[in-house]
């Protein structure tokens, strides 16, 4: 069973990993180098120990995929997991007005008026990207995340499109061992306010089948690699689709894998839990590319799920 690796992953990290001081002060408990394999053929590997999002992972995925960097997709989506990176980029403009939200991250978490205010302030920002096209063009434009890197990697010259020149090879050169989408750009990390953490991954054709390895160089154990996983198994199967090959494994290899001090009773929890049945992945027959996905294009069906566990995000 695809779920039970990563419980187990949990555990071996709580047991032998070390007490690790971080960049968000939160304090990690940390091991280095880790791998999982899920096998796709099985179940879909969303979590059924807690509640995992999907329709956030996918829109987040289809986002990627078409190359976007603007959260206006995501957020007509009702997708609010990249706001923090734009909003940070608004308040530290002169076009922003509004309190002082100087370290708004970690100030939000300690300081209950100022998080009713941060809330406000961070609502009416994503009303204005949604309802104003200069201004989102504007301030709602991530720049350097992975969508421009997947799709218009920088050059002298023409930027490159990793996604579609790795499927092309697939179709014409399966037996390749180059493969490969980077999203780490050394000339651009100086930019980035979130270096890549899904840093590299690389595909591999055997016998009809394709699987895909992904190297992360930093994970979030009980927050961010549940996303992770499902969104790389996801973009596999539609790779798989797009190229008419069968699916293999998603294999997942961890640089930094931590878990942050305060979601150790989190994680504690989750590991009591029972495992339910895992649910299947259904892609529309019609997907022929990858340019311009619809999120009805894309289903879980029989998505059985413990309750969702809440824990504070580091930033
Ligand atoms: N993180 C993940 N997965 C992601 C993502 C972030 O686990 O997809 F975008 C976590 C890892 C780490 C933090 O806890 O976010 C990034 O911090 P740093 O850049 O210091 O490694």
């Amino acid at each position: 069973m695809n779920e039970q690796q990563y419980l187990n992953m949990l555990q071996t990290v709580l047991q032998h990993g070390h007490h690790k001081n971080d960049r968000t002060n939160t304090g990690t408990i940390s091991l280095f180098g880790y791998q999982l394999r899920f096998d796709l053929q099985d179940s879909f590997p969303l979590l059924t120990t807690k509640k995992v999002p999907f329709s956030l992972i996918k829109s987040e995925l289809i986002w990627f995929l078409r190359g976007d960097t603007n959260i206006r997709f995501l957020l007509k989506h009702n997708n609010h997991i990249w706001d923090e990176w734009a909003f940070e980029n608004y308040v530290k403009s002169a076009a922003y007005q509004g309190p002082d939200m100087t370290d708004f991250g970690q100030r939000s978490l300690q300081d209950p008026i100022f998080a009713q205010q941060y809330y406000e302030q961070k609502k009416l920002f994503c009303e204005r990207i949604l309802a104003d096209d200069d201004f989102a063009v504007q301030y709602g434009d991530l720049g350097e995340v992975y969508g421009k890197q997947w799709r218009k990697w920088p050059t002298a010259n023409q930027p490159i499109d990793q996604i579609a020149d790795v499927i092309e090879q697939i179709k014409t050169n399966p037996n390749s061992r180059r493969l490969i989408i980077s999203a780490w750009n050394p000339g651009e990390l100086a930019q980035m306010a979130l270096p890549p953490c899904h840093t590299l991954f690389q595909f591999y054709v055997n016998d009809g089948t394709l699987s895909c390895q992904l190297y992360q160089r930093s994970a979030d154990m009980f927050l961010g690699v549940p996303f992770n996983i499902a969104s790389y198994a996801l973009l596999t199967q539609l790779i798989a689709k797009v190229t008419n090959l069968k699916v293999g494994e998603f294999i997942h290899t961890f640089g930094d894998a931590h878990i942050y001090q305060n979601h150790v009773e989190q994680v504690k929890l989750q590991l009591q839990r029972p495992l339910l049945s895992g649910p299947q992945l259904w892609l529309d027959p019609q997907i022929t590319s990858l340019d311009n996905l619809q999120m009805e294009q894309i289903k879980v069906n029989n998505y059985h799920y413990a309750p969702a566990i809440k824990a504070p995000v580091a930033v």
